[in-house]
């Protein structure tokens, strides 16, 4: 039908102006794009559908069809504010009031001063970030976020920030979900203009899990700020003063808002720990605020701040720097989420951290709704609408269902968290890691071997790549069968994982009391120790040379700088998703139900190629195996006119 349409075409029958037969007909050409995109999605479902390559999930198993086949609400529509004067908000178009026009209008110093003067206590949304890291394998894709963006900018035009990138969104997006972080952040700063987007950065690690030439956490943030990060929470894994500085550097350069970080771990309501005392947290909040710190982050990873621990740790912050903004994180993983974020706005904590009811809890940050609404009414009052939580919170209960296949369907909390001080991001992580690696069973000797290696590593700060080591460390342990005894004792003749070994070396910095010895000779046996920041002995990076690099291997396709920066984090990573994008085109217009699982026979669904552009896509049969190519036919019916494409059949 297309060539019928090209060969009827006035223009081309004619035979007239050849040569500017493009510029004449740009409908023409137009088309021809529109019906490349579409043919190539095609192949990608086509795919879906010979193969049956539904996307495995988190624990290995297909997606759910039936849960997958459910309808989605339509985004949610907050409510006028209550009086019968003020209409509703009309939530199509992004809302305009927040707390970014006052950062952008008077930079970052009068931003976190405005934030510590404010009565209340401010939220920041994890749920477009750090809420699915930890509940779902990070596997919100972008569509499903844009979705309810501008409805949230309206039900949350008085929160502090939404924590939408950075972390493990950055690779997962390219590795799994084939998609454009860069571009997830332009989308979503449009629909949400106007409360600020906050991301977490891994200091000199970026978002990656080593460290980096300078130059590249340098562009990084740059970047990271031109296409809309606000603010920047900067942590080190291992509380790193020297890492730490590059990552504020890098942000300060970029003009973004340093939400320096101490990570928590121990406990600092339990006088028999004092490796991390309040006397450590206090000299390590001096030294960030000499740095130049905008605002405080105490990120405790793991959920091991207890209530009683955020009332001494915050208060003791709070007296000693009247000034200084701070910002609490935690992870529900005990269940005390609530009460420790509660006791930490009681003692003076300016944001507290919380992710949207059904995306929180276990794991992830504590309850929105939970917070909101104790606090609704008191002079804390978060300026957050319950009502608002709830219409949005609709909207995500649908969502989670839609990607329960990545969900580990944990049912309950874990308090002995407070021992082995697994990270929530981490926790659903290492438990998939262990089934597959066939230690599924022995999860509790996991737990206790983790914190074995912990003790083993010196009793260390536990965030990513930190907790990587040892996470290594205790899988290594339990399928050698090592007690941390052995491992002391024959140090010298066993095969250490490479993150390990790694860090023995110091190749993610010093950790707070230097490393373990004899343990770390035994391990290094001979090779080389970095003893100061690993970046400052790196090479500064040649972007320019990756650059001549990328537009040979890019088909002609155009290479931003931010491609050039993802390609510098991840360089195989980027390449297996350009190749993606090669074969398949942008993926991220899919919507999930068909991005996982293959869509059944005669079954319509709608795909927006583009505002104003739908393809309206049925599956209507798959061929019989062509023994001679090794390939099926699959026929489509797309808006209207029937399209084949050939796919290899790989059983
Ligand atoms: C990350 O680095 O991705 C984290 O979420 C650390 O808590
Ligand atoms: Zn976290």
């Amino acid at each position: 039908p297309f060539l019928q349409r090209l060969i009827m075409h006035e223009t081309f029958r004619n035979h007239i102006c050849w040569t500017t037969f493009i510029d004449d007909t740009p409908e023409l050409f137009q088309l021809i794009r529109s019906l490349n995109r579409a043919q190539r999605l095609l192949s990608y479902l086509g795919d879906l559908a010979v193969n049956d390559s539904s996307i495995k999930g988190q624990m290995g198993e297909p997606t759910y069809r039936e849960a997958l086949r459910m309808p989605t609400l339509p985004p949610p529509t907050p409510s006028s504010s209550g009086g019968a004067s003020e209409p509703a908000p009309d939530t199509t178009k992004p809302c305009t009031e927040g707390w970014r026009n006052l950062l952008l209008e008077e930079g970052p110093e009068a931003f976190a001063q405005a934030v510590r003067r404010h009565p209340g206590t401010l939220i920041m949304d994890t749920t477009w970030r750090d809420a699915h890291q930890s509940l779902l394998a990070t596997r919100l894709r972008t569509i499903d976020i844009a979705r309810v963006a501008a409805v949230s900018s309206h039900a949350f035009k008085n929160a502090f920030s939404m924590e939408m990138w950075g972390g493990a969104t950055f690779d997962v997006a390219m590795r799994f979900l084939h998609e454009d972080p860069w571009d997830r952040l332009k989308k979503l700063r449009a629909l949400c203009p106007n409360i600020p987007f906050q991301m977490l950065l891994r200091g000199a690690n970026a978002v990656g899990y080593t460290s980096y030439p300078d130059n590249v956490t340098y562009e990084f943030c740059k970047k990271a700020r031109a296409y809309g990060i606000d603010v920047f929470r900067v942590f080190d894994s291992l509380n790193y003063m020297e890492n730490l500085k590059l990552g504020m550097d890098a942000v300060r350069q970029a003009g973004g808002v340093i939400e320096a970080v101490i990570c928590y771990t121990g406990d600092v309501s339990n006088p028999a720990k004092t490796k991390y005392n309040l006397d450590y947290y206090l000299d390590l909040t001096r030294q960030l605020v000499e740095e130049g710190a905008h605002i405080l982050g105490i990120k405790d990873m793991a959920g091991l701040l207890r209530p009683r621990a955020a009332t001494l740790l915050v208060g003791a912050i709070r007296d000693k720097f009247p000034d200084l903004p701070i910002h609490v994180h935690t992870h529900d993983t005990a269940g005390t989420g609530v009460a420790s974020m509660l006791a930490a706005a009681e003692a003076g904590a300016d944001v507290v951290d919380v992710a949207v009811d059904s995306m929180s809890g276990l794991t992830s940050q504590p309850s929105m709704g939970a917070i909101v609404g104790a606090l609704q009414g008191t002079p804390r009052d978060t300026g957050i609408r319950h009502v608002d939580v709830l219409a949005i919170n609709a909207y995500w209960e649908q969502i989670r269902m839609l990607y329960s296949c990545f969900d580990p369907g944990l049912k309950s909390g874990d308090s002995g968290v407070y021992d082995h001080e697994m990270p929530g991001g981490q926790y659903t992580n290492l438990l998939f890691q262990a089934r597959s690696l066939g230690l599924g069973e022995q999860w509790e000797e996991v737990k206790r071997a983790y914190q074995a290696a912990n003790e083993l590593c010196g009793d260390i700060v536990k965030v990513t790549p930190s907790s990587k080591v040892v996470g290594d460390l205790a899988q290594f342990m339990v399928s050698n069968q090592l007690t941390a005894e052995q491992v002391r004792e024959k140090a010298r003749s066993l095969s250490f994982p490479t993150s390990v070994v790694e860090f023995f070396q110091g190749q993610l910095g010093q950790p707070v009391g230097g490393f373990p010895e004899p343990l770390r000779s035994n391990i290094l046996k001979g090779l080389p120790r970095i003893d100061g920041r690993p970046g400052a002995s790196m090479a500064p990076f040649d972007f320019e040379g990756l650059r001549a690099k990328l537009e040979k291997s890019h088909n002609g396709r155009q290479v931003r700088d931010v491609d050039l920066i993802s390609a510098a984090l991840y360089p195989k990573v980027y390449e297996e998703f350009q190749a993606m994008v090669e074969k398949y085109g942008d993926l991220s217009i899919l919507p999930t139900q068909y991005f996982l699982a293959k869509p059944h026979v005669n079954e319509e669904f709608e795909v927006e190629l583009e505002p104003g552009k739908t393809l309206i896509v049925k599956l209507l049969a798959i061929g019989s195996l062509n023994v001679h190519t090794g390939t099926r036919d699959v026929f489509f019916e797309l808006n209207g006119e029937t399209r084949m494409v050939g796919i290899e059949d790989k059983s």
